[in-house]
């Protein structure tokens, strides 16, 4: 899979994506994640991407011509599946959608900033747009790291041991069970005894119980179907 990234701030990747999994993800060659400064497709000597918006108000708009030169270039040389805006007012990020755009070859994430992009790139270049959450970031970026690190993390052969990200929260649609490790007491601290029995089918049982029980009283909300 290939991710492109638009960005005024590319630095601003330096830390997620050369650490852990997605580092990991990238040096097995799984996946190319290309960082594109939108300034370098500015045409005025300012090398400006923003302007005052039309009609007056506080705050910048993001130029049509830098996002769109960027894009056009991009689009020489392959074809992309979905170019996503990364944006608060987008269609709210969650499981399913990080799976839908694993499977998927090329995509580009836009990272917006200062009031927007002009509305015009919205209407005829992007095919898709995003949000993280119901709170607002400085600008797109921290998003497209967010979604970027999901999607990585669950592509084929990623993860060493092929079924871990089957049984992450929400894969399933519940919250993760409990999980312990040695020592089995810690000072009076014990872990229940049916991790211990070495009763393989009854383990998975609890486990899923353990999971119902977890998400019923914490976000009951994901049992209850297409909510
Ligand atoms: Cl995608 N962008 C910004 N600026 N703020 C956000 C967001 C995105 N998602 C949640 N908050």
């Amino acid at each position: 899979m290939r991710i492109d990234i638009l960005t005024i701030f590319p630095e601003m990747f330096d830390g997620p994506f050369s650490h852990s999994i997605v580092k990991r993800a990238k040096e097995k060659g799984l996946v190319e994640i290309h960082l594109h400064n939108i300034r370098d497709y500015a045409t005025d000597k300012h090398r400006r991407v923003d302007d005052y918006p039309f009609g007056g108000g506080a705050g910048m708009v993001m130029m049509i011509e830098p996002v769109l030169n960027c894009i056009e270039n991009l689009k020489k040389d392959r074809d992309y599946d979905e170019i996503i805006f990364l944006t608060p007012d987008g269609q709210m990020f969650d499981q399913p959608i990080a799976n839908q755009l694993s499977v998927l070859k090329n995509i580009i994430l836009l990272c917006g900033h200062y009031k927007g992009i002009d509305e015009r790139l919205r209407e005829h270049v992007i095919t898709r747009e995003i949000s993280i959450g119901d709170y607002v970031l400085s600008g797109g970026e921290l998003a497209a790291a967010v979604v970027t690190d999901s999607i990585v993390r669950i592509l084929p052969g990623v993860l060493g041991d092929e079924t871990s990200a089957l049984s992450d929260s929400f894969q399933d649609g519940l919250l993760s069970p409990p999980v312990y490790t040695r020592p089995a007491d810690y000072k009076g601290w014990k872990v229940p005894d049916i991790l211990l029995s070495g009763h393989d089918r009854k383990i998975a049982e609890w486990r899923h119980e353990q999971a119902l029980e977890r998400t019923r009283k914490r976000r009951p909300g994901l049992l209850e179907d297409d909510v």
